[in-house]
């Protein structure tokens, strides 16, 4: 299987995370998706990040998609989601909030990315600004001290985490330190896991400032 983008992406690393702690091994294409935006649309028409190349070459796309189907390869007893019921409804509604976060977060890093300076439109970044706050203040309350399900570290652990690590490196000032204790904790226990540690963004995994 080949992983296709940089770690610098969250969904990205959310699906490596959950190949390494699967067990399943993966080779990477480390293109960019804004410097190689031709080549990966030849992969994913959409041009996003990350896609999934299967050995037998089909090609899925999305993180939600890869990592269902990544859960029904393994099974159900080692699906990184619960099978059913209020375990799952758990699951999948902190995988919501925290990829609405990151999706928030995202739309004012792209802003001030991609945007001239004098066609920013402050009323819509501060919307997306409070839209997240709003989200972390929710999972700052629900944020236990371990992992969400109990022993094991699960997806909604993963998408959590890799939502942080985003927030801390690329839009720092919305996540303040003393702001989101039980979040800050969370954090700093997920980067300890060796499969976060091992998707940590190379140098040259960076988004350019302009596209
Ligand atoms: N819902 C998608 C979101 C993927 C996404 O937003 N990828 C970003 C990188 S973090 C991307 O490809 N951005 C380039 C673009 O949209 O032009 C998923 O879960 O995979």
């Amino acid at each position: 299987m080949i992983l296709v983008g940089q770690y610098d992406s969250p969904y990205v690393r959310r699906v490596a995370i959950a190949l390494d702690l699967l067990g399943l091994p993966f080779e990477r294409d480390t293109r960019s998706v804004f410097a190689d935006a031709e080549a990966m649309r030849r992969i994913n028409p959409l041009g996003r990040i990350p896609s999934l190349v299967l050995d037998d070459g089909e090609v899925l796309i999305d993180s939600a998609a890869i990592l269902d189907h990544i859960d029904e390869m393994v099974g159900p007893s080692r699906a990184l989601v619960p099978p059913s019921g209020a375990a799952r409804r758990q699951a999948l509604q902190v995988i919501a909030l925290a990829s609405g976060a990151v999706d928030k977060a995202g739309a004012v890093v792209y802003e001030r990315a991609l945007r001239p300076a004098d066609k920013i439109h402050q009323p819509w970044l501060d919307r997306c600004a409070q839209q997240l706050a709003s989200a972390l203040q929710a999972l700052d309350g629900m944020s236990p001290s371990g992992w969400f399900l109990g022993s094991r570290l699960m997806q909604p652990d993963i998408m959590l985490g890799v939502m942080l690590f985003y927030l801390r490196h690329r839009a720092p000032e919305m996540f303040p330190p003393g702001r989101y204790p039980a979040l800050e904790g969370f954090s700093d226990r997920c980067e300890r896991e060796p499969a976060f540690q091992k998707t940590r963004p190379a140098p040259d995994e960076v988004m350019p400032a302009s596209a």
